[in-house]
C-alpha cells in the first residue's frame, strides 16, 4: 500500500500582508490543520502567477490552488469544502447540521465578504479617486448592516449553529479582514468569536506557518 500523497497548496511567495495571516491560503491552511492533514507549500511569485504553468491550475491567475494526487482545485471556498467533505471535524455527521453548516459557509463567502471585499478596494485601490470620500461612509455602513444581522444571529453561542464548523472557519476568516477597520470592535459579540477563532490550536499552528514564511523572507533565507 503506497501512503497518502500530501496536499500541496499555492501561497503568495511573498505575502504583501506582511504575515497577518490575510491572504486566502490561511483559510486552507486552517482547514488542513483543523482536520490534522498535513501539507506541503509551492511559493508562488506575483508574475508566475500569470504563467501558463500556474494559469493551468488556477485560470484567474490567482492563489491559493490546492492540488492532491490527480485531483487540483481553485478557489478557496471550494478547497475548504472538498477538505471539510472529505475529513472528519469540519462538517456535522447529521445531514440537516451539516446542511446548515455549508450554508454558513456560502453565507461568509456571498453574503458577508462581498462588502468587505469593497472596503479593501476601495481604501487601497481608490483612496486618491473623487468618489472616495462619499463611497467611503456608504460601504462602511453596508458593512455595519451584515454586521448586524450577524451579531443578533450569533447572540451569546460560541459558534454559528452548534460546533464549530466549516462555516466559522470561513465567516472568521472573512471577518479578519475588518480588524484593522475598528467595525469589528462595534460588535462586540462577534469580536468575540473571531479572538476564539484565532485562539484554536488549529488556526495558531496555520498563522504561525504563513507568519514564518514571510519572515523567513525578511531575513533573506
Ligand atoms: N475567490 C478567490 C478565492 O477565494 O480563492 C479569490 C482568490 C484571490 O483573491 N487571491 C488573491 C490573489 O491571488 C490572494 S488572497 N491575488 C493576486 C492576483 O489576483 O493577482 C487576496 C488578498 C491579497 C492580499 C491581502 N493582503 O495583503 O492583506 C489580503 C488578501
Amino acid at each position: 500500500m503506497t501512503a497518502p500523497l500530501h496536499p500541496v497548496i499555492t501561497v503568495f511567495e511573498r505575502s504583501p500582508d506582511r504575515g497577518k495571516g490575510l491572504a486566502r491560503d490561511m483559510r486552507v491552511r486552517w482547514a488542513l490543520e483543523e482536520t490534522g492533514q498535513a501539507y506541503e507549500v509551492r511559493l508562488v511569485s506575483f508574475s508566475a502567477m500569470k504563467e501558463p504553468a500556474h494559469r493551468a491550475l488556477h485560470p484567474f491567475g490567482q492563489i491559493p490552488t490546492y492540488e492532491q494526487g490527480t485531483l487540483a482545485l481553485f478557489e478557496s471556498g471550494a478547497i475548504v469544502y472538498h477538505i471539510a467533505a472529505s475529513h472528519a471535524g469540519l462538517l456535522p455527521d447529521d445531514a440537516q447540521a451539516r446542511a446548515r453548516a455549508i450554508t454558513w459557509m456560502f453565507a461568509a463567502l456571498n453574503t458577508v465578504e462581498p462588502p468587505v471585499l469593497d472596503l479593501q478596494t476601495i481604501r487601497f485601490q481608490e483612496r486618491d479617486r473623487s468618489w472616495y470620500a462619499e463611497r467611503l461612509p456608504l460601504v462602511e455602513e453596508r458593512i455595519r448592516q451584515r454586521l448586524s444581522d450577524l451579531a443578533d444571529r450569533l447572540g451569546s453561542a460560541d459558534w454559528l449553529d452548534g460546533a464549530f464548523s466549516a462555516g466559522d472557519l470561513l465567516m472568521v476568516s472573512v471577518l479578519l479582514r475588518l480588524k484593522a477597520s475598528g467595525l469589528l470592535d462595534e460588535f462586540s459579540n462577534l469580536a468575540a468569536y473571531v479572538a476564539r477563532g484565532e485562539a484554536r490550536p488549529a488556526y495558531r499552528r496555520a498563522f504561525a506557518a504563513q507568519l514564518a514564511l514571510f519572515n523567513r523572507g525578511e531575513s533573506g533565507a
